[in-house]
């Protein structure tokens, strides 16, 4: 049903969108055509949710799109609305999800007020910009934000013209048939490579990236219980339970992933994405196989040497299941993961009246229920919560994987509070990149969302802090911010604030938390001496460590 409104491209949009099953509009209007999207959303029982930044209320959208499937919706003014936006839309971008950014326009090209080149600086960060005139080109900009791989796509709305209608042409039809006939052949050659592959694997690891989440069940069933390890990428955590034996612990391109790595014989990727993976070396001795579902986005990225096979992740799970039995220690997974779990925990450090980061995440743990969904940002905190934060399934631990943007943990969790409003929600974040959304506080409490912001408040850009010392460049000055109290910050725009100086303020804090509906900020006070250990774990040279019977036994190492 298009809804009734003075803009047909503003009705047109807000149908397609309600056709997909979006249920949140989230945006910054600015005057004019915009209004109309958002008249047109309330008439079609779509919710408008006001953001205070355009970048704010895109990660909204996208992690409505995370987590409910339906594609984002967020509405921004022309130039400097959607110039706002651009840090949002990237982040989109590289976690292939599908966000429908609608943008006014100004209808001149000649330079004027406001005026931008928004279809170019669309397809610069966008998967691609599309003019919306009506029903039509409304239904396309929908369509290619979903289409595989999914992704952001600018709906620059124009009134001016008449809407285009593109004609069906003959060829669709039969284009699809040979893109099948194409696809099952790969998929038959794929399936004989990996057979062959896995008869000959002693002992195999497995990758398991984003692609795998919709796929949860399947690996589920083919993996539990089969001892070959598995390794998540930050966004496919909980596709495996972390309680169960062969939850490994992550792949990030990192060193922590080294030991398992390097005393595999075959490496299988399952639907990882290369946007996932930081830049670095691949060179594991063992022959690397990358399965990805037809139409994903490639995974060949920093994977040098691999073999990438385009085939139904379901088949590959059939090849793994029947696979020989390993030759790897029992319970090998759980026994790495609990490794690098016992350094990153001893390397915390507190001085008195503060927090060790792995303390607040261990507390936090063991405070909230395991369906909590967590938000995690970037930065120093990162590298001990996403290791640390175990979770029961996947779309429970969530995190800017690809763009890795500061800014991302707080908008976050208010969309996954809006989308699971029975599930309470907790973002973790470091004080600069609260710094970035402070303001989007007060839209938690506006909605009386139950979203909990534990803050690693350490007055500096840590992560920065602690490249720069080894860099032997750059002062306190370009890393340090004066003391702040974000929990004073947070009870001036209504949401409860408190500070947690020890685990056992921090864990009172959390139970008052959990019971109360609205928002309350934790003002951790950590203490950062001990993130250059984390980090040297993570990915320095401390992270390639032989772990006692396995690699000593096995280890072939790196080619
Ligand atoms: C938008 C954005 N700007 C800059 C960066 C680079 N960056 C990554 S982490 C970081 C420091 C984060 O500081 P804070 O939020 O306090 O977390 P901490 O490292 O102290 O735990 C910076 C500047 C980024 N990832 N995203
Ligand atoms: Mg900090």
């Amino acid at each position: 049903m298009e809804a009734s409104t003075a803009s047909p491209a503003a009705g047109a949009i807000v149908a397609a969108l309600a056709r997909a099953g979006t249920g949140l509009m989230f945006g910054v209007p600015g005057g004019g055509p915009n209004l109309d999207v958002v008249g047109a959303a309330e008439a079609a029982g779509l919710r408008f949710v006001l953001a205070h930044g355009e970048t704010a209320a895109t990660i909204m959208a996208a992690t409505s799109a995370d987590l409910t499937g339906a594609p984002g919706a967020v509405v921004v003014t022309r130039g400097p609305g959607l110039a706002s936006a651009v840090n949002g839309i990237a982040h989109a971008a590289l976690d292939r999800l599908p966000v429908v950014v609608i943008a006014d326009t100004v209808a001149d090209t000649r330079t004027s007020h406001q005026r931008i080149d928004q279809g170019a600086l669309g397809r610069s960060v966008a998967k691609a910009a599309v003019t919306v005139t009506g029903p039509p080109t409304a239904a396309r900009a929908v369509a290619t934000a979903l289409a595989a791989p999914p992704g952001p796509v600018i709906a620059n709305m124009d009134n001016s013209a008449a809407d285009e209608q593109r004609p069906r042409r003959m060829e669709d039809g039969v284009e699809a048939q040979t893109l099948r006939a194409y696809e099952d052949m790969a998929a038959r050659a794929g399936r004989a490579i990996l057979a062959e592959a896995v008869r000959a694997a002693r002992r195999p690891v497995v990758l398991l990236g984003a692609g795998a989440i919709p796929r949860t069940a399947a690996v589920r069933d083919a993996l539990n219980g089969r001892g070959i390890p598995a390794l998540h990428t930050y966004r496919a955590r909980g596709v495996l339970p972390d309680s169960g034996a062969e939850a490994a612990g992550l792949v990030t391109g990192g060193t922590m992933e080294w030991p398992l790595l390097s005393a595999a014989d075959l490496i299988v990727g399952l639907g990882v994405d290369e946007a996932e993976m930081i830049p670095a070396r691949w060179d594991y001795a063992a022959q690397t196989i990358l399965v990805s579902g037809p139409g994903a986005p490639p995974a060949r990225g920093w994977f040098t040497g691999a073999t990438e096979l385009s085939m139904p992740l379901t088949e590959a799970l059939d090849v793994l299941a029947a696979g020989p039995e390993p030759d790897w220690p029992t319970d090998a997974g759980r026994a790495v993961r609990a490794d690098s779990a016992r350094r990153l925990a001893a390397a915390a450090v507190a001085a008195p009246g503060l927090l060790a980061p792995q303390q607040v995440i261990a507390t936090a743990r063991s405070c909230a229920p395991p369906e909590i969904i967590a938000t995690v940002d970037a930065g120093a905190h990162m590298l001990v919560a996403m290791p640390l934060w175990e979770v029961p399934g996947p779309r429970l631990l969530l995190t800017s994987s690809g763009l890795a943007t500061m800014g991302y943990a707080l908008p976050a969790a208010i969309a996954a509070a809006l989308c699971m409003p029975h599930i309470p929600v907790l973002a973790f974040t470091g004080d600069g990149g609260l710094g970035m959304t402070l303001a989007e506080i007060e839209t938690a409490v506006r909605l009386s969302l139950r979203v909990i912001v534990v803050v690693f408040n350490d007055s500096a850009l840590s992560l920065i802090k602690i490249k720069q010392k080894p860099a032997g460049h750059g002062d306190d000055e370009a890393v340090r911010y004066r003391p702040v109290s974000f929990a004073a910050a947070a009870a001036a725009m209504g949401a409860a604030g408190v500070a947690a100086t020890s685990e056992r303020e921090l864990a009172a804090a959390l139970a008052d938390a959990l019971a109360r509906p609205g928002p309350t900020v934790i003002d951790a006070h950590v203490d950062p001496a001990g993130y250059p250990a984390v980090m040297d774990l993570s990915r320095g040279q401390t992270g390639r460590r032989f772990v006692p019977g396995i690699s000593q036994e096995f280890n072939v190492g790196r080619r």
